[in-house]
């Protein structure tokens, strides 16, 4: 259960952003209960909309999760240039299915959650996001997204891993057996996108991710987006291919698809990649 002082919510957390919390008036609680991994929340607040926390985490808020679901799906999906089949490990709030959704080429796209009840919970609160699911060609598949990888080898085009922290249930997606799975799992020019943290907060996890990509996948890059309501207010994401530089959008979005966007433009694909001199450093 999120702390909660005079009805606001704290994203406190000493091992990941220690010494620091952003701070979120409850206005209404909608939903909380523990699933079998996790807490779950939903609460309203007047600034941001409706607000998913999984064990005291924020996922996402009404107001700024398009900043990041857009980038996480239509970077690697336009940096590849005949994406079909696509893989999204996570994602149980429908928001990255919602944007995947949107490329008319994808013809398969199964989604892999863990934990049903973010799901359900999605359905009923997070209607802006869980209608990603309503899509006919979105498959969920509830199960461990470490496994669902191991068993399906040489069957996408694009992953996209969409997971919260490397805490609990997430904590295997960020660790060497788990890349190399997703690396069998990918077709011979396959392209895979991993939530990969904050360059303000978790520099050295950055480093290590990339190392363990680079010893598997023969282009890694690291791109970000802006998240006002993610401590530090941004998030970036490891971007493995291997074929296609990813830093270049092999195709452009049309007219009608570039309207759908409120983040996304190729500019901003291509901006993405670079990186403050202290990172490159
Ligand atoms: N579909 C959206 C799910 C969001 N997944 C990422 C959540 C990350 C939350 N913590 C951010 C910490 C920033 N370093």
């Amino acid at each position: 259960m999120p702390p909660l002082e005079h009805n606001w919510f704290s994203e406190i957390h000493e091992n990941l952003w220690p010494g620091r919390a952003l701070s979120l008036r409850m206005d209404r609680v909608l939903y909380q209960e523990k699933s079998e991994y996790q807490d779950i929340c939903v609460f309203e607040n007047s600034g941001v909309g409706r607000v998913l926390t999984l064990d005291n985490i924020i996922q996402i808020t009404e107001s700024d999760e398009f900043a990041y679901q857009e980038m996480i799906a239509h970077v690697p999906l336009f940096a590849h240039p005949d994406p079909r089949s696509v893989l999204i490990i996570g994602g149980g709030d429908g928001g990255v299915a919602r944007e995947v959704a949107k490329h008319r080429g994808v013809e398969q796209i199964d989604l892999c959650e863990i934990d049903r009840m973010v799901i359900e919970v999605s359905r009923k609160y997070l209607p802006f996001t869980s209608v990603g699911f309503s899509d006919p060609r979105v498959k969920v598949h509830i199960q461990d997204g470490a496994e669902f990888a191991r068993k399906n080898v040489d069957a996408y085009d694009v992953i996209i891993v969409d997971s919260s922290d490397p805490i609990g249930p997430a904590k295997v997606l960020f660790e060497e057996p788990f890349y190399r799975s997703i690396e069998a799992a990918l077709k011979k020019d396959g392209i895979m996108m991993n939530q990969a943290e904050s360059i303000w907060l978790h520099l050295d996890l950055i480093k290590d991710l990339r190392k363990t990509a680079e010893g598997l996948f023969p282009k890694t890059e690291y791109c970000y987006t802006c998240v006002p309501t993610y401590p530090s207010g941004q998030i970036g994401f490891l971007c493995c291919s291997k074929e296609y530089d990813v830093r270049e959008p092999q195709r452009r979005p049309d007219q009608a698809f570039q309207k759908k966007c409120r983040y996304y433009t190729p500019d901003i694909h291509k901006a993405s990649f670079h990186l403050p001199a202290f990172v490159n450093r």
